[in-house]
């Protein structure tokens, strides 16, 4: 009986929980445990690191995984490399469900960055209102840029007083709308967004919102991972299990 991980944690890998689930296909989802209360899911969850290669090739092997979706965020590249690295170390097959970039388009104004150092680079003049879209994970960097007000948004309420002399949080978990990011914008007074380039639908509402208020965005570019077979659509993904 085939049995198929989903490396979860985003919007796309929990749709394709409920194909599976739907389809009746044995399948579990994987969350690392960031967060609080992940998402409830339809099909069994472990929680957790594997231990790095090593243990994720122990648990492909004492699980009998038959095939590997990986449907983490386009900047989990540690978790998209370990599980290249033990997809090819145990012969079990691999699939990415990834989003496309998002490009700028008409009425944006993106500073395009190649990643979070060259984004707090690029904070160092003159004190502004900056919504950090970014998550937890990185917040400490902007430390090197105490001369802004920040406004967070975080999934948890922190466990600790974030780095940043001046800032708000706010704490919520997506997906998000324009409309409430436009006036939570308008009520912050921000004049410029910082956001990784996720892609997908769970985070965009924070650039139809910069657009429609003319404000500046941010833009970080997703890290560079390892060539292996790539899908946007889960239609692919199933249609690659089924073969
Ligand atoms: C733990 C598991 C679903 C999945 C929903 C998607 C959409 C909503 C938008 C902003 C941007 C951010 C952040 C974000 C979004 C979806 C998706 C997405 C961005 C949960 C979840 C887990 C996480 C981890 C969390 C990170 C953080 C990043 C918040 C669940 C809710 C900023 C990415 O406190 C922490 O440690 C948070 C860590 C990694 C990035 C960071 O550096 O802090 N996601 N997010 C997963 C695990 O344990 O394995 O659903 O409960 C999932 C989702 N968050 O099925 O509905 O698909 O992208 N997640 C970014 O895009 O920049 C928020 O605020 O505008
Ligand atoms: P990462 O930096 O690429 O991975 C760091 C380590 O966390 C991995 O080596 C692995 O530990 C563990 N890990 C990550 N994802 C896991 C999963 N789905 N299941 C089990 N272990 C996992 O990962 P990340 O960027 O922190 O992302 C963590 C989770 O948040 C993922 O589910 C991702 O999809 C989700 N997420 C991340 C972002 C983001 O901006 N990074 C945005 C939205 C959602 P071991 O080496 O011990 O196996």
């Amino acid at each position: 009986m085939p049995h198929i991980l989903v490396l979860g944690g985003t919007l796309e890998a929990s749709a394709l929980a409920r194909a599976l689930a739907d389809a009746g296909r044995n399948a579990t989802l994987s969350y690392m445990g960031r967060v609080d209360k992940p998402k409830a899911q339809p099909i069994p969850v472990r929680v957790g690191g594997f231990g790095g290669v090593p243990g994720l090739v122990a648990y492909l092997r004492g699980q009998g995984i038959s095939h590997i979706v990986d449907a983490t965020h386009p900047f989990a590249a540690q978790m998209s490399t370990n599980a290249v690295l033990a997809a090819a170390e145990t012969g079990v097959p691999l699939i990415a469900l990834t989003r496309p970039a998002w490009q700028p388009g008409p009425g944006d104004d993106w500073h395009q960055v190649p990643d979070m150092a060259a984004a707090v680079a690029a904070l160092d003049g003159p004190p502004r209102r900056v919504m950090l879209a970014i998550g937890r994970m990185h917040l400490a960097e902007f430390a090197a840029r105490p001369q802004h007000h920040y406004l967070l948004r975080l999934v948890d309420d922190p466990t600790e007083v974030p780095p940043l002399p001046h800032h708000a949080v706010v704490v919520d978990r997506g997906p998000f709308s324009a409309d409430a990011d436009r006036a939570l914008m308008r009520e912050h007074a921000i004049d410029l967004v910082v956001s990784k380039n996720a892609g997908g639908t769970g985070a965009v509402s924070k650039l139809d919102a910069a657009r429609a208020l003319g404000l500046p965005v941010l833009m970080i570019e997703r890290p560079r991972l390892p060539p292996r077979m790539e899908a946007t659509e889960i239609a692919q993904v199933l249609a690659w299990l089924g073969a």
